[in-house]
């Protein structure tokens, strides 16, 4: 007999049943995200046939321009967003400040956005999987005045929800609330993200690493021998160069994903409030380990910058803890 299907929204409000001081906003913004990221997935989709459409910056069948998918994704989530009045502001990759959201019939918005609309989006020229990162905060100020810097500068343990989409073979949607992850797949047939993974638990271990191998010699002794461990275990070296597809695989198959510092990032490339933060508390939820290259847990930094950077090693519990102990051994061997 077929399982019955759970479709996202369903799952939200089921959800919300369990938490007694829920109002339904947070329900609401889940599913504002939730639309958002069908229509960005129908956009990645046809990226391909841009050039039968328009190339990007030409003028399309409509005279629109034709957008940079990244642009079209932050545009689209930024006006999903503004329609409910559940969210106050948006911090965005792709926005030096913070977007503030006009105020809908009065209604006293309780949360900030952070996310990477399109992460990873050089790939899609080359049909290569991108994803959506997103991070959800209460705000710290009072509901009824302006939004405060204050409350874009949350560490991430103040996270009330994390998740990704990722724009792949199919298109998945992952969150969490802070009780567990669950994973839901994009049925194209009835328009519906369907639980397909539910209450996900990453693997203790596992035969991947994922690395810029290209960096390897521009990385500090210590992550260096790491690495070289990793080869003489034997590991099996996958990276995509997309940050949400290198870690959807180790959250499903076990492994670590490392982005190290280098003379060229020498703070990591990474972005602490909209990519490390809401990937690190899906990771833990999952029973991962997320922790920077030196060693502190990515969710516990403070935010002090809306783009600060962060190196980070995340993935299986025992693979981080493992990194940790060569980053130990082997900067005392460099101080
Ligand atoms: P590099 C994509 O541009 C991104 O922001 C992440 O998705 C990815 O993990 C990283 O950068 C790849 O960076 O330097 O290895 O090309």
């Amino acid at each position: 007999m077929n399982k019955k299907i759970v479709t996202l929204d369903e799952f939200i409000i089921k959800s919300q049943k369990g938490h007694d001081d829920a109002t339904g906003s947070l329900t609401r913004l889940l599913r504002d995200i939730g639309i958002a990221s069908k229509i960005i997935n129908r956009e990645v989709n046809k990226a391909g046939l841009v050039n039968i459409l328009g190339v990007e910056g030409s003028e399309n069948t409509t005279g629109d321009m034709v957008q940079k998918l990244d642009i079209f994704a932050n545009e689209k989530i930024i006006e999903c967003l503004s329609t409910s009045g559940e969210c106050a502001a948006i911090v965005s990759e792709e926005n030096e400040n913070i977007v503030k959201l006009p105020n809908v019939n009065g209604k006293k918005a309780q949360y900030v956005l952070v996310m990477d609309p399109l992460d990873g989006s050089s790939n899609i020229d080359v049909n290569v999987s991108v994803g959506t990162i997103f991070g959800i905060y209460k705000r710290k100020s009072d509901a009824s005045g302006e939004i405060e810097i204050e409350d874009c500068l949350q560490a991430g343990v103040d996270l009330v929800a994390s998740g990704y989409v990722l724009y792949g073979t199919s298109t998945m949607l992952v969150y969490t609330t802070g009780h567990g992850v669950n994973g839901f797949t994009l049925d194209p047939s009835i328009g519906e993200f369907c639980l397909s993974h539910a209450d996900m638990k990453i693997p203790a271990s596992g035969n991947y690493y994922s690395v810029n191998q290209g960096y390897y010699l521009k990385f500090d002794l210590e992550m260096r021998r790491y690495i070289d461990h990793c080869s003489d275990l034997n590991l099996r070296l996958r990276y995509i160069g997309s940050m949400v597809s290198d870690i959807h695989r180790i959250l499903f198959q076990g492994g670590i994903f490392l982005y190290p510092n280098t003379r060229k990032y020498p703070h990591g490339k990474l972005r602490l409030l909209y990519e490390c933060n809401p990937m690190s508390m899906i990771v833990e939820q999952a029973g991962g380990k997320a922790i920077t290259c030196g060693l502190e847990r990515i969710l516990a930094i403070p935010v002090t910058n809306i783009h600060q950077k962060a190196t980070i090693a995340i993935g299986s519990p025992d693979m981080v803890d493992e990194m940790h102990k060569f980053v130990e051994r082997y900067s005392a061997v460099n101080a």
